[in-house]
């Protein structure tokens, strides 16, 4: 029996500026070429029977994509589709299925659709869009996941959560890159849904040659990229999103954190600790702990009486304070930040049009819309005011945003009915308003509006200074703003482990300035423990020793004298690294690559290289072998082609080993 379709799904064309577009009775899909070995293709099933418009869709504006301009379209068609050539790519158009396949300059396929659906019916999983997954394909990046690197066989919703405590195999985290490469026989390409609606992807797990994209949205706008390397993927997908901003050199220092700082004299006593043991430090990251009664922009008087006094003191002595910022402001009538919010009708709505009122640090506590420019900026002019009195460098926490409760809250996936309160992890429900769009549409994205103000504020509040921040959610195209870290991670072995593929993948997805906190979130942390995720730590490009409230003193010199003098070592290197890393945060701002890589990344024709997780590239050329596991004095690791000198014998001279044959 056949299972093509009785009417093919695409029978016309037009071609208007340089963007294709083909549809038929139901169905839309726009092809269009950004640039250089990248092709668009922006589908939207069902169009005819959705609000879309039809054939015609919509202008975008991406959250994600800066990019602007097409390459010129070639485009021939025949009885059986089109056939488009744009940018070194072919993409073959079938118009019977509607389905595609995009081939390099080579011949070789680069991506191929072999199902496309939308169902109304399903308020999750309203598109679908099916790619094949040749047997032996490695998918790497899809940002902060947990997992393996090659995340083939597993499946991940987009779907930004404030989870906590998370564990080695929580999903979904608090970011959102809906991007991966393919790495097949030794060549690279590159996937990127540019969809913030709530979505999932199954990478060959249910069916091993398929991979699957769902989203609730009404379309799939899926960016293709060439490589062969995954290099190249990387730099096109960065130069279609952008790249990080150079962040000042201190916000690459080591930095110590911890919820439960309370006052000035206790971040006066860090910097004691530091300085008085000559463990280089550069910042301090101030928590909650801050705040007057958790309202943002303010600094509690009692345990803060002079703010921009301890700044510029700290600052004579070298450190920096790098404060927190939650987007959720107290509901507090004559606080003016909630005031002017208001006035401006600057907070996310209700179904019904009224403000929404939840609960998080603050409570009760309304959320800025940071999907609207007017909210972008009315947040921005707040935030100089206050970075004015000398703060250089933010965390942007709770951006999910992280909402614990609100009036008529219905967890999860109950009756449809209840659809306006519904809402899956602590955030806001599905139907909360972003003007005209719904939360579920924009919720991804949420944190890229409160970042984009932080970066203007900063560089207004410092003119000439480089702007830092690091945000904890996120999506793609975040590194145009912040950097990132890796959230509420736990005092443990896993997780030590598990923060190398982390990285490594939010590395592939274009955050190059990350790090997760070293010596673990959440728990009691052990010396050993600490030794060995500060020396990991040295090579992540954010080093942050960060702790929750009421665990055990992270401080490297509460663990007595032979962990301190670890950590000194491991804090040293670091100090040593810092002009290599510098260079290499340089050229992430050219280039998108991250300092900290996948071996895959310069490796790709190696089959074990390319799925090694345990061990990383600094740079192009340094690899990183910590030890993962307590107890253990050596590892073995996997060295690829190439020959390989041990850097810490170098002076005594250097074994030099051969890597792969
Ligand atoms: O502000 C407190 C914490 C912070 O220390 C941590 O780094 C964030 O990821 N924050 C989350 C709020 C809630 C923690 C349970």
């Amino acid at each position: 029996m056949s299972l093509r379709p009785a009417r093919p799904v695409l029978t016309r064309h037009s071609l208007e500026g340089d963007v294709l577009r083909l549809w038929g009775r139901d169905d839309v899909l726009e092809v269009s070429a950004p640039l250089e070995g990248v092709l668009r293709l922006r589908h939207a099933p069902g169009a005819r029977h959705s609000t879309l418009g039809f054939p015609a869709l919509p202008e975008k504006r991406s959250f994600a994509v800066t990019h602007e301009g097409h390459l010129p379209l070639d485009v021939t068609s025949s009885e059986e589709g089109w056939r488009v050539s744009a940018g070194g790519l072919r993409l073959d158009v079938d118009a019977a299925s509607g389905l595609w396949s995009v081939t390099d300059a080579g011949g070789h396929e680069l991506a191929r659709a072999t199902g496309l659906t939308s169902d109304l019916a399903s308020e999750l999983r309203r598109s679908t869009l099916s790619l094949d997954a040749p047997a032996g394909a490695a998918y790497l990046g899809f940002g902060e996941k947990v997992g393996p690197l090659d995340k083939r066989g597993m499946r991940f919703t987009f779907w930004n959560t404030d989870h906590f405590p998370h564990h080695t195999d929580s999903d979904p985290l608090y970011a959102s890159f809906p991007l991966c490469t393919v790495i097949h026989e030794g060549r690279a390409a590159g996937l990127f849904l540019d969809e913030t609606w709530r979505s999932e992807v199954d990478v060959a797990n249910l069916d091993d040659r398929t991979l699957t994209w769902r989203s609730a949205g009404p379309t799939m706008d899926l960016y293709v990229t060439a490589g062969p390397s995954p290099v190249t993927v990387l730099e096109r997908y960065t130069a279609l999103t952008g790249r990080h901003p150079m962040p000042p050199l201190w916000a690459l220092g080591y930095a110590q954190s911890r919820w439960g700082y309370e006052n000035e004299t206790d971040v006066r006593a860090v910097v004691d600790g530091y300085r008085s043991r000559g463990i280089p430090l550069d910042a301090v990251y101030v928590d909650v702990d801050y705040l007057d009664g958790y309202r943002v922009f303010t600094w509690d008087r009692d345990r803060y009486p002079d703010p921009r006094g301890l700044l510029s003191e700290m600052l004579a002595r070298g450190v920096r304070l790098v404060p927190i910022v939650d987007p959720g402001v107290k509901a507090d009538p004559g606080y003016d930040v909630y005031d002017s919010g208001l006035a401006g009708d600057h907070f996310v709505k209700t179904w019904r049009g009224e403000t929404f009122v939840g609960e998080v640090w603050p409570k009760p506590a309304v959320f800025p819309d940071f999907t609207r420019d007017e909210v972008v900026a009315w947040w921005a002019l707040h935030f100089e005011r206050w970075a004015s009195v000398g703060v250089h460098g933010v965390w942007n926490d709770m951006n999910e945003p992280s909402c614990f409760d609100f009036p008529g809250r219905t967890s999860g996936f109950e009756s449809v009915n209840a659809s306006a309160a519904k809402v899956e992890g602590k955030t806001l429900p599905y139907d909360a308003r972003h003007g005209t769009r719904r939360h579920i549409e924009v919720h991804n994205a949420y944190a890229l509006g409160m970042n984009e103000a932080a970066r203007v504020a900063l560089s207004r509040a410092h003119p000439g200074r480089r702007p830092f921040m690091i945000s904890r959610a996120g999506y793609a195209g975040l590194q145009r703003y912040s950097g990132m870290w890796s959230g509420d991670n736990s005092s443990e072995w896993s997780h030590l482990a598990l923060s190398l593929p982390m990285l490594m993948g939010m590395g592939l997805s274009g955050m190059a300035l990350v790090g997760a906190d070293v010596g673990g979130f959440n728990g009691d942390t052990t010396g050993e423990l600490l030794v060995r995720w500060t020396q990991t730590g040295a090579f992540y490009p954010v080093m942050r020793n960060h702790a929750v409230l009421g665990s055990r003193s992270q401080e490297p010199w509460r663990f007595g004298e032979e962990v301190e003098a670890a950590v000194r070592e491991a804090v040293e290197l670091r100090y040593r690294l810092l002009p290599t890393l510098y260079s290499l945060m340089r050229e992430a701002t050219l280039t998108g690559l991250p300092p900290l890589r996948p071996l895959a990344l310069h490796h790709a024709d190696d089959a074990d290289a390319v799925r090694e997780d345990g061990a990383f590239l600094f740079g192009p050329d340094m690899l990183v072998a910590p030890v993962l596991r307590q107890g253990a004095r050596r590892r073995v690791t996997y060295l690829p082609a190439g020959r390989w000198a041990e850097v810490f014998n170098l002076s005594a001279g250097a074994a030099v080993h051969a890597g792969a044959a």
